[in-house]
């Protein structure tokens, strides 16, 4: 097949789902053609099969906003010509899913049809999409998709909970290759951040608000006068700022490293005790899945998705959205009995098999063939 790909080239979850699948579906054979305004963060490697058209976003005086969607379409149209694509996969609704519906209007008008399969991602339902400001446009353009996933149950049930949704939502997962995360810890060079033998907690994300930073801290301020241990503060954004001024009123300047963005942060996991994601609202939760897949217990929030993900007292601890106190005790029972933590380790691997790349893909190749066989259909219909 060939597919368009299109997508948040950043380090956001969705952006990186949505790459490593097109990487995925080019090693099955599969043409993929990335549709973005940059070159996405994991799209390191060029591979066989993968091609990258880069959305130009022309700014104009007149403009105080550039019109991205309009530069969009006008690039996915032109691809989906160029390379007689097959189909469309838009990740993350806000503009991409009206992009794609604006983009196959256009292309009807010349008498070419070019499904769209939309991904619903977390924050483009629960934090955007149902602000007025979007709503209308992104339940008109789930609506129109010619098939519509979502990457839990849990947001699934938000989606048809906050929009009138009359199309059917599949639930494909987030994946992971396992295979990344299977380093043995002797490589990893614990020493260089735990030079005396420190429990090392980790935190990766955007650093936005959704994702209660200062929990992050406040949990580590307290598991820290218990045990020796340092925190890793992975990624940057908005909060970065506040979250170092709560450090260093902390006191804490010592034991709290902030590494800003990394690509492989499969290196960091690799020397990682506990993961820590204490996020308001998580459809998913990829990073508490990457770290599962390292053999990292996650101490989490019990929001959203999370729980699909993240099974409390076996591959880590659930707490209440805020509840820094338990978080901090969950913490402590883990990092202090070496049996516990030495079973969640192999239950957090096991349970990030179950996402493994290898069980995911075929749904999303099943879904991209039912929705060519029906544009086959309805083409000897009319
Ligand atoms: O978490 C973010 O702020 C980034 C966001 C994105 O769209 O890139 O992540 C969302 O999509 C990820 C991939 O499907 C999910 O794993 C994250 O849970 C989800 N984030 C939220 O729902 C807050």
């Amino acid at each position: 097949m060939k597919i368009g790909i299109v997508c948040y080239p950043t380090f956001g979850g969705s952006g990186v789902v949505a790459t490593e699948l097109g990487k995925a579906l080019a090693q099955k054979g599969h043409e993929i053609h990335f549709i973005t305004y940059r070159q996405p963060v994991r799209l390191d490697i060029f591979l066989a099969n993968v091609f990258y058209h880069e959305v130009t976003i022309k700014d104009y005086s007149l403009f105080d906003y550039a019109p991205y969607e309009l530069n969009l379409v006008s690039k996915m149209v032109s691809v989906v010509k160029k390379e007689k694509l097959d189909l469309l996969h838009v990740h993350y609704a806000i503009p991409h899913a009206s992009a794609a519906y604006t983009t196959r209007q256009i292309l009807a008008s010349e008498g070419i049809y070019i499904p769209f399969i939309t991904t619903l991602h977390g924050t483009d339902i629960t934090l955007l999409g149902k602000d007025p400001s979007f709503l209308p446009a992104i339940t008109f353009s789930i609506n129109q998709s010619d098939a519509v996933t979502a990457v839990s149950e849990s947001l699934k049930r938000e989606t048809y909970e906050y929009f009138k949704i009359t199309k059917e939502i599949q639930v494909i997962p987030n994946f992971i290759d396992v295979n990344l995360y299977s380093h043995a810890s002797e490589d990893c060079q614990k020493n260089n951040y735990a030079p005396n033998g420190e429990k090392l907690l980790t935190h990766i994300s955007n650093f936005r608000k959704v994702k209660r930073i200062e929990d992050v801290i406040k949990v580590f301020e307290s598991v820290q006068k218990q045990v020796p241990a340092k925190l890793l503060m992975v990624g940057d954004g908005p909060e970065r700022e506040s979250a170092e001024a709560l450090v260093e009123q902390l006191g804490i300047r010592d034991k709290v490293l902030f590494l800003g963005k990394i690509t492989s942060p499969e290196r960091i996991l690799c020397i990682s005790d506990l993961f820590l994601l204490p996020s308001e609202t998580e459809s998913f939760g990829l990073a508490a899945l990457e770290a599962m897949a390292a053999g990292v217990p996650v101490i989490s929030s019990n929001t959203g998705g999370i729980p699909e993900v993240n099974i409390h007292g076996v591959t880590g601890m659930l707490s209440n959205v805020g509840d820094v106190y338990d978080m901090a005790k969950n913490c402590f029972i883990v990092l202090k009995d070496e049996a516990k933590m030495a079973a969640m380790k192999t239950n957090a691997r096991l349970q990030a098999e179950k996402f493994k790349i290898d069980y995911i893909l075929p749904m999303y190749e099943d879904l991209y063939k039912t929705v060519l066989d029906r544009k086959l259909a309805n083409e000897l219909i009319s």
